[in-house]
């Protein structure tokens, strides 16, 4: 058993999923949406003391990544690699706290898949039949439709198949699920998306087909390998296959006991047949718990429709990390849309709400109250005469509301409440003016009156930044530190109640939380993403584009001799790292340039270097370099360069010999 599920033995089980991925193409907004909601319950729920198991991951089987696989030229494998390392790196850079990624590729999934189908097949709920009728690729779906005819779901053409399938008797648990939706009426939220499901299961359910032979990139069937899963059967069961269903040993089965029946189950609403249907009528004939909730959210749309690969109207996270950072796109995602309804995305509105309640709002409230702490008290938390009634009782029912709010998802008004409050505590600094000095007030009054005000305000950010901390984690980190309360992650946030701050409590270091962004701001958005469209729609399976390192250091010993001194601080601004060489290929038009794709471990990058006199592309492939992995990008033929990669100089035309190690090297080391 692990030392964290030991230490966590006493503490209430909680698990937390996002839907899997398909791979067919890197990530977009709409995924980042629901993967930061799932973040958000997971982070508030290990605040308030629950033993949190938070899943996200890819769904890599199947025709359409088969498909599409093939039509980059890669393998399935090979195809699901990249985009699935895509996910993982975006999740990694935004700090997301997955505690497991499933990858339906991997041995557990597979054997987990297995043993469910074996046990459907025992329980006598598996049969052997002939399926003649419509198929949709894009959808992965079996569809009741004439020969010709569109898929009823997305409109895209339907293609004939005629096999040998098994099937899944799901005729058997129409009144089964029915009766179990009305027992439990929260099982399904929000309510409209409760009522169309039961609507589909009322109208009848057929078997369902749950293997293919025509293609062969998925799970075979055991003992009858000529057919392999279909996909969604193998998809849904990752839920219970990353616990550890399937496998014998103590440990996952220990894992899958502690955290199935799952508690909240996150999905966009194109899906909710397959997890409200389909994935509760295998876990019955299973013989396993259903999870507790399903919470179907709706869709972002981006120019009036909804964002998707397919109709080319996406928008990816790393652009908005770029340049206002992961804070901003979780507040902004969780604030602007109600969880349950559709919802736009724009690059002005973002801005505006960044703007208007992290910089103007939130940032400006701390950076006021702290600053004003610094000059009338030296930097330490002032004595308070006692409660202030227009900010303490807020203070006291935002705690108690957005905890409420939080348990169901309502993030959109957890924000509202938490921000009514900051608004309160602004209304009352302005009002109690702790900069003016009374005419003939004095001064050990004023300080008094200023003491209170400040020490009012700066335990009401104090509260604030624990409410917020799931929503904004890095902003209420930094927070939290200026208000000289150490490392937030070590809190204690469960039982929040005012007056937690003590009067005397130094100060940390200040700086700004949230700068105001500039219009231009939206221009450089705009402009990120349609380069980084461009490159995409060139080539789906690309890794993202960073810079490019340009022509490489020159480690010329005459030239460091001649070179003055530095500071180790000087040097610590470097930041070099060890990087593995994933693509090399030269730069037509430039003879000594080279565009390589290095993979740091925590996120894949683009550099441009200048060693193509020196090395062969395909010798490099593998390879592990040393960059300078904090450079600013620049833009080489065209090219955008994201680093620089470190080789020593060789002669009079300083021929360059790439720096490595003797050692194996983990890659993303830092050398220092
Ligand atoms: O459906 N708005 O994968 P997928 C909101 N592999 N959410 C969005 C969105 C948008 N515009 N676009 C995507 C699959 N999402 C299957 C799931 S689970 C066993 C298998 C989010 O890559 C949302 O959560 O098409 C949606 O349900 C999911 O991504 C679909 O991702």
């Amino acid at each position: 058993m692990s030392a964290r599920m030991t230490n966590k033995t006493d503490k209430i089980p909680f698990y937390v999923m996002t839907p899997i991925y398909y791979v067919n193409a890197r990530p977009h907004l709409g995924h980042t949406y629901t993967t930061v909601a799932a973040d958000t319950l997971a982070r508030y729920k290990r605040m308030r003391g629950f033993d949190v198991r938070f899943l996200t991951g890819t769904d890599e089987h199947g025709q359409k990544i088969e498909r599409s696989a093939n039509k980059a030229g890669k393998t399935a494998q090979a195809f699901a690699d990249e985009i699935s390392a895509e996910f993982r790196f975006l999740w990694a850079r935004m700090g997301l706290t997955n505690d497991d990624y499933i990858r339906t590729t991997e041995p557990r999934h597979k054997r987990g898949v297995q043993r469910l189908f074996t046990e459907l097949q025992q329980r006598g709920y598996i049969y052997k039949g002939t399926y003649t009728g419509q198929y949709c690729v894009s959808d992965e779906l079996y569809v009741d439709a004439p020969e010709g005819a569109p898929c009823p779901d997305c409109g895209r053409p339907t293609e004939r198949v005629s096999e040998e399938n098994y099937y899944f008797k799901l005729s058997e648990f129409g009144d089964k699920l029915l009766a179990y939706y009305e027992a439990h009426p929260d099982f399904i939220r929000p309510e409209s998306r409760r009522n169309e499901v039961m609507a589909f299961v009322r109208g009848g359910l057929k078997d369902l087909s749950i293997s293919r032979t025509s293609f062969n990139w998925g799970i075979p069937v055991p003992g009858d390998e000529k057919h392999v899963i279909y996909v969604w059967m193998d998809a849904l069961a990752n839920y219970i296959t990353a616990l550890g269903y399937g496998s014998d040993a103590p440990e996952d089965q220990a894992r899958f006991q502690k955290y199935w029946p799952a508690d909240v189950q996150l999905l966009g609403k194109e899906i909710s047949r397959f997890h409200c249907v389909y994935w509760p009528a295998f876990l019955m004939a299973a013989g396993l718990p259903l999870p507790k909730s399903f919470v179907v959210h709706g869709w972002l749309l981006f120019e009036q429709s909804k964002m998707s690969k397919s109709r080319g109207n996406i928008v990816r996270a790393e652009t908005i990390l770029d340049v206002l950072g992961a804070d901003a796109l979780r507040y902004f995602l969780l604030r602007e849309i109600v969880f349950g309804q559709d919802g736009s995305f724009s690059f002005d509105a973002l801005v505006q709400r960044y703007n208007a309640d992290l910089a103007n709002g939130y940032g400006n409230l701390v950076s006021r109250t702290l600053t004003m702490i610094g000059k009338y008290f030296d930097g330490v938390v002032p004595e308070s005469t006692g409660e202030v009634e227009t900010v303490t009782p807020e203070a006291r029912t935002a705690i108690v509301k957005v905890g409420g709010l939080f348990d169901s998802l309502d993030f959109s008004r957890a924000l509202e409440t938490i921000w009514v409050f900051i608004a309160a505590v602004d209304i009352y600094i302005t009002a109690s003016a702790p900069w003016k000095q009374g005419a003939g007030v004095p001064d050990k009054v004023q300080q008094q009156h200023r003491g209170q005000v400040l020490y009012t305000a700066a335990e009401s950010i104090r509260i604030i930044t624990a409410l917020v901390y799931p929503v904004i984690p890095d902003a209420a980190a930094k927070v939290w530190a200026q208000l000289g309360l150490g490392d937030i992650t070590q809190a204690d946030l469960k039982d929040l109640e005012w007056g937690g701050l003590k009067p005397g409590t130094k100060l940390g270091t200040l700086g700004p939380i949230f700068p105001r962004a500039e219009k231009e701001a939206i221009t450089r958005m705009q402009e990120k993403e349609e380069a980084g469209l461009a490159e995409s729609t060139a080539a789906a399976t690309q890794v993202p584009s960073a810079p490019v390192a340009a022509a490489p250091v020159v480690a010329a010993a005459p030239a460091v001799a001649e070179t003055k001194t530095i500071t180790i601080d000087d040097f610590a601004k470097v930041e070099l790292r060890v990087a593995q060489i994933k693509v090399a290929e030269r730069v037509a038009g430039a003879d000594r340039l080279l565009r390589l794709e290095v993979d740091l471990g925590y996120e894949q990058r683009q550099i441009v270097a200048g060693i193509a006199e020196a090395y062969a592309p395909e010798s490099l492939i593998g390879r592990k370099v040393v960059i300078v992995a904090n450079l600013a990008p620049r833009k080489l033929r065209g090219l955008e360069s994201n680093g620089m990669v470190v080789a020593a100089s060789l002669g009079e035309k300083g021929k360059p010999v790439l720096a490595g190690f003797l050692e194996d090297i983990e890659i993303g080391a830092r050398l220092k």
